[in-house]
């Protein structure tokens, strides 16, 4: 794979240069560069994919009860997706606890209203939820968890919803995760 990149970018490389001679413009020469540069960034684009790095997304969360973004994405090329979670706080699990559940918006409530009643021993989850397609653990303030799943049960261009099931969490804590 390296080998064949290294291929292909000679072979663009040699390219370029056969063909700067015969511009007439500075408009023209333009935009062959940008039309280069699309061609670089999807081939590095591809690059990525195979090994996997735009399939592992980060969020954070803090003690203002935040979530670092409200939307997360990973190509529909990716088989397994791993959410990483930081909790930047300084607040433990039992008072500012955090996770990252990921389910439909429709079974969000559900999932919550269930989770409440678990309690933190249950990371405010329903044990064997199969409602929830994803979570991570509960965290405090200072600490780091992830969570790996199979993208097979999702489908590419839904809006799924994420949210964090420590009572009273989602109002604030709340995102939409798509495969695109
Ligand atoms: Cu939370």
């Amino acid at each position: 794979m390296a080998f064949m990149l290294r291929y292909r970018l000679f072979m663009w490389n040699n390219h370029t240069s056969r063909a700067l001679p015969c511009l007439k413009t500075k408009h023209t020469a333009a935009n062959l560069i940008s039309k280069d540069k699309q061609a670089l960034s999807a081939l590095l684009l591809s690059a990525n994919a195979v090994y996997a790095d735009e399939c592992t997304l980060n969020i954070d969360a803090n003690d203002m009860m935040q979530f670092s973004t409200k939307t997360l994405s990973a190509p529909k090329s990716c088989k397994k997706v791993t959410v990483k979670l930081s909790h930047t706080g300084k607040l433990p699990a039992n008072v500012m606890g955090h996770n990252w559940v990921l389910s439909t918006e429709q079974n969000m409530q559900g999932i919550i209203t269930d989770g409440n009643a678990a309690g933190l021993s249950n990371q405010y989850l329903k044990p064997n939820d199969s409602r929830v397609l994803a979570a991570t653990d509960i965290i405090g303030g200072g600490k780091t968890t992830e969570v790996t799943f199979n993208t097979s049960g999702l489908t590419a261009g839904t809006d799924y919803t994420y949210f964090c099931s420590f009572p009273g969490h989602y109002a604030m804590m709340k995102g939409t995760f798509t495969l695109k």
